[in-house]
């Protein structure tokens, strides 16, 4: 059977997936089984409990638990818990847990605190929602992005925070001046994460945050090698239109690492992998088909086509252009 691995964000990367199952159901595109590569470093530990959003949201998404308007937790959610830690005064206030949301986050706490790890847990919370992929976190390992800010107050002009608090709490309204992924160094792949980009045969990089998603991705150790020398190939879709980002706030994470806001400059950032980057092929909007020609000049193919993944229909149309893309 047809493999298939995605390295995948939060929401962007589960919309994504939807729209890749449903054109694998509607005969559309081949049957395939897919793996799912999800960051994890977004988690974070609140109130105790250890939260993966972007893990829960690929399982919620594809499990038909999410809430879609909010695009995170659970549908049909209720808010006692949150409601009763603000009337004691507990921080963080800015970032909130839903009660149902919460058993998950209590059965993984349980688990991982019981010595289960991370790749382990999220297969158990999966045997619940059965999102019809293999979901796998990148990394078993505590890896976390912060951001730095801009603060006149700290003696060293500079707050560090956690990206969830940048994200959530300041909403990405101030410049981040330096984003570090701390303990990314010295972590690994968890198991199975290279085999899956190895032994597939089409390896996708979906409409996710290129830097803060499918960048953290990319920088544990061993990942980024696996990418260039798969024999798979390898094709992105970009999360920017028309100079913006359709679903999120990456235009602050690139200028973090100084890239254009535009799908070109980061399909180019990516790189060819025949010079040592990770792109066989890269879609870009209709809105950015002039951008085609700058990153077929950087070696990677492109074609401009409709990116917005307004319905599973037009998603799964999405991916079959990206697999025509790269002749699969
Ligand atoms: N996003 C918010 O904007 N506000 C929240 O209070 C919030 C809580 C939350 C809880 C669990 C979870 O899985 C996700 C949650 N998110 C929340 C979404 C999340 O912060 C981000 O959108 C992602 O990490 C970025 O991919």
């Amino acid at each position: 059977m047809y493999r298939i691995t995605v390295l995948s964000g939060g929401m962007g990367g589960a919309r994504f997936l939807q729209g890749l199952k449903h054109g694998i159901a509607a005969g559309r595109l081949p049957r395939a089984e897919i793996t799912v590569v999800a960051n994890t470093a977004d988690d974070l530990w609140v109130h105790g409990l250890k939260v993966c959003p972007d893990l829960d949201t690929v399982m919620y998404t594809l499990g038909d638990g999410i809430d879609t308007e909010r695009g995170w937790g659970r549908r049909e959610e209720s808010w006692s818990v949150r409601e009763e830690l603000a009337a004691y005064g507990v921080e963080p206030t800015w970032f909130g847990l839903g009660d149902r949301d919460i058993a998950t986050h209590l059965v993984r706490t349980q688990m991982l605190e019981a010595g289960y790890p991370l790749s382990q847990v999220t297969e158990a919370l999966c045997a619940r929602w059965q999102p019809g992929v293999r979901l796998l976190p990148m990394t078993d390992d505590r890896v976390e992005t912060h951001v730095a800010v801009a603060d006149a107050d700290s003696p060293s002009g500079q707050r560090v925070m956690h990206f969830q608090e940048y994200w959530v709490r300041l909403q990405a309204s101030v410049p981040a001046e330096t984003v570090v992924v701390v303990g990314q160094p010295e972590s690994t792949p968890a198991p199975g994460v290279l085999e899956a980009i190895g032994g597939a045969d089409v390896v996708f990089l979906p409409p996710s945050n290129p830097v803060v998603s499918v960048g953290t991705i990319l920088g544990v150790p061993g990942v980024r090698s696996a990418l260039t020398t798969t024999p798979a190939s390898v094709v992105g879709l970009s999360p920017i239109v028309g100079g913006r980002h359709v679903r999120g706030m990456a235009e602050q994470m690139l200028a973090a690492i100084g890239v254009d806001a535009q799908a070109g400059a980061v399909g180019r950032h990516y790189g060819s992998r025949a010079a040592g980057g990770v792109l066989d092929g890269w879609l870009v909007d209709t809105a950015d088909a002039g951008q085609v020609e700058e990153v077929e000049a950087a070696g990677i193919r492109c074609r401009s086509v409709p990116l917005m993944m307004t319905d599973p229909d037009a998603t799964a149309a999405m991916a079959r252009a990206a697999l025509d893309l790269v002749g699969r």
